[in-house]
């Protein structure tokens, strides 16, 4: 046994049975250990972007992390962009990130980098392995701290001799004792629940993270409804159980006018594992804090600590416990006639009416993409993921990697096509692994979303070239001979009911599809 096999097996002993890989030479001992371990899953992507964002959305799905191979800092960089997002959605996440044996280093060859420098500003645990005799520790450490709570990024240098070099001891070590996720002080419920009382719908509870799921959100629903404060969640979360039986939250929306309208009446606000809202950006004469200047934030629980349990023991001093929430019931909006025009209403209706229930909805649709999750908040109860960190390319990816983790419930992404260029690769992964996915290829041949942005930020005379920048119709892109070069099936529909049609069929389990959609 090497060290690379010593890994493999601590990767699988400890839970993780899923790699995705993108490999070079200095990995080779750890892909050749692959054929030894049938059980440890491993899924290429074609390019590391794909790898870390398919980490992100299987883990998002299978709450527990998948491993990612990826060659030295170079391949380590490409897919930072999704490791930052993964980052941002508290996704737990093992990288193992191959580099030059130890005794080459000295030589600076080619591919040779501080890999170390490259992924501590997206990683919160790094470790270099510098020999096989403690790999197997450092990979049991690894994943220790991924699982850490809220969900870490750690990442693991594997040095090609390291994994070539057989271990004096062959222990594979179990992974280390994780810390729960520990209470909250019950003086701080106490006044949670004092404030609540006394300010009714001027109190927020602002929620986040693992308190995005039905449960917890039934908790929030009990305490509105006995209450009358008010449940809100950020522009974007990691993953929101939602639909027909749950409880919906008031999202804090993207644009800031529209944020601070939002928030205008809220004079405090309970933070339940999330942050006080901000602007994503800065705009000139725009506040970055989108509550109003007297609003109190109160922290009442951090993003690691008990969501669930700091919300019952609200229920339980507010009495609440018996109050029904208020769910959502099933009442999907008409489907749009057959024959009509395809329009952004129209496919938020569509998309609302026919989503199958269990499906997990990848949300990347940017402006073309932003009628879907008000249309959904009735429709057959799903998982909806966004887009956490705001680096786009990571629909693709996250949809690959959470139809891994729940093969039995089909995955929809909503994709706009800007933002689909920088991981197309992910559909080649689709159809190699046969994954049910429904791609909604959101076309609009531009970066529409910076047009409107380069008026909010007031810059001024933009003429062609500047606006050049934001069209990508010359020359246009043919998506679905694109699907179709990966092996992914595409159409494009005309009308609303071609586009119904084939997102009934994309959904029903096939493998995967792409509805190149004309918005
Ligand atoms: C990694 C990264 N690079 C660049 C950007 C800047 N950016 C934000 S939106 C956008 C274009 C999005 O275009 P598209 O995906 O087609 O969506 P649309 O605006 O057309 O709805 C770009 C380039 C970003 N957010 N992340
Ligand atoms: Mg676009």
């Amino acid at each position: 046994m090497n060290g690379a096999e010593a890994l493999v097996r601590t990767l699988l002993a400890g839970g993780v049975d899923t790699c995705f890989a993108n490999p070079g030479t200095s990995e080779m001992h750890f892909v050749a250990a692959l054929d030894r371990f049938p059980a440890m899953r491993c899924v290429l992507g074609l390019f590391e972007g794909v790898v870390t964002g398919a980490a992100d959305g299987y883990a998002r799905m299978a709450e527990k992390p998948a491993a990612t191979l990826l060659h030295l800092g170079p391949g380590l960089a490409n897919g930072l962009a999704n490791l930052h997002n993964a980052r941002r959605a508290m996704t737990p996440m093992v990288n193992v990130v191959g580099d030059h044996a130890t005794h080459h280093r000295i030589h600076d060859a080619p591919l040779a980098s501080d890999v170390i420098g490259v992924a501590t500003p997206f990683s919160h645990w790094v470790r270099m392995g510098e020999s096989a005799d403690t790999i197997s520790a450092d990979g049991a450490a690894a994943i220790a701290a991924a699982l850490e709570p809220p969900g870490r990024i750690a990442t693991l240098v594997l040095p090609a001799d390291t994994a070539w070099t057989d271990p004096k001891d062959p222990t594979i070590h179990a992974v280390p004792p994780v810390p729960a996720r520990p209470a909250v002080d019950a003086a701080k419920i106490a006044d949670a629940v004092r404030r609540i009382r006394a300010g009714g719908a001027s109190v927020g509870l602002m929620l986040n993270g693992a308190a995005m799921r039905a449960g917890p959100l039934d908790l929030a629903g009990r305490i509105k409804a006995a209450t009358g404060c008010r449940i809100f969640a950020p522009t974007s979360n990691g993953r929101t159980e939602r639909g027909a039986g749950r409880f919906a939250v008031e999202r804090v929306p993207y644009v800031v006018d529209m944020a601070l309208e939002t928030l205008k009446d809220v004079r405090t606000l309970i933070l339940v594992g999330a942050r006080a809202p901000v602007a994503f950006f800065a705009y000139p004469g725009k506040p970055s804090v989108v509550t109003p200047p007297d609003c109190e934030i109160v922290p009442l629980a951090d993003l690691h600590e008990d969501l669930t349990g700091t919300l019952e023991a609200l229920v339980e001093a507010l009495g609440a416990g018996r109050t029904a929430p208020p769910l959502q019931s099933f009442a999907p909006p008409p489907l749009p006639g057959a024959y009509d025009a395809i329009t952004p209403e129209g496919l938020a209706a569509a998309v609302a009416a026919l989503l199958p229930e269990g499906a997990i909805v990848v949300d990347e649709g940017i402006t073309g993409g932003r009628r879907f999750m008000p249309g959904t908040v009735a429709a057959r109860p799903h998982d909806w993921l966004n887009l956490t960190g705001g680096a786009i390319g990571d629909g693709l990816p996250m949809a690959v990697g959470a139809a891994i983790a729940r093969p039995d419930r089909p995955v929809v992404v909503l994709q706009a096509d800007g933002s689909a260029m920088y991981t197309n690769q992910g559909l080649w992964t689709m159809a190699r692994e046969g994954l049910n996915v429904t791609v909604v290829l959101l076309n609009n041949r531009s970066y529409a979303t910076l047009v409107g942005e380069l008026a909010n930020v007031g810059a001024k005379n933009a003429g062609p070239t500047a606006l050049g920048m934001f069209s990508l119709d010359r020359p246009a892109i043919d998506w679905c001979q694109m699907a179709r070069s990966m092996g992914v099936e595409a159409v494009r529909p005309e009308t609303m009911g071609d586009f119904a049609r084939a997102f009934v069929e994309g959904t029903s389990g096939k493998g995967p599809l792409l509805i190149d959609v004309p918005i």
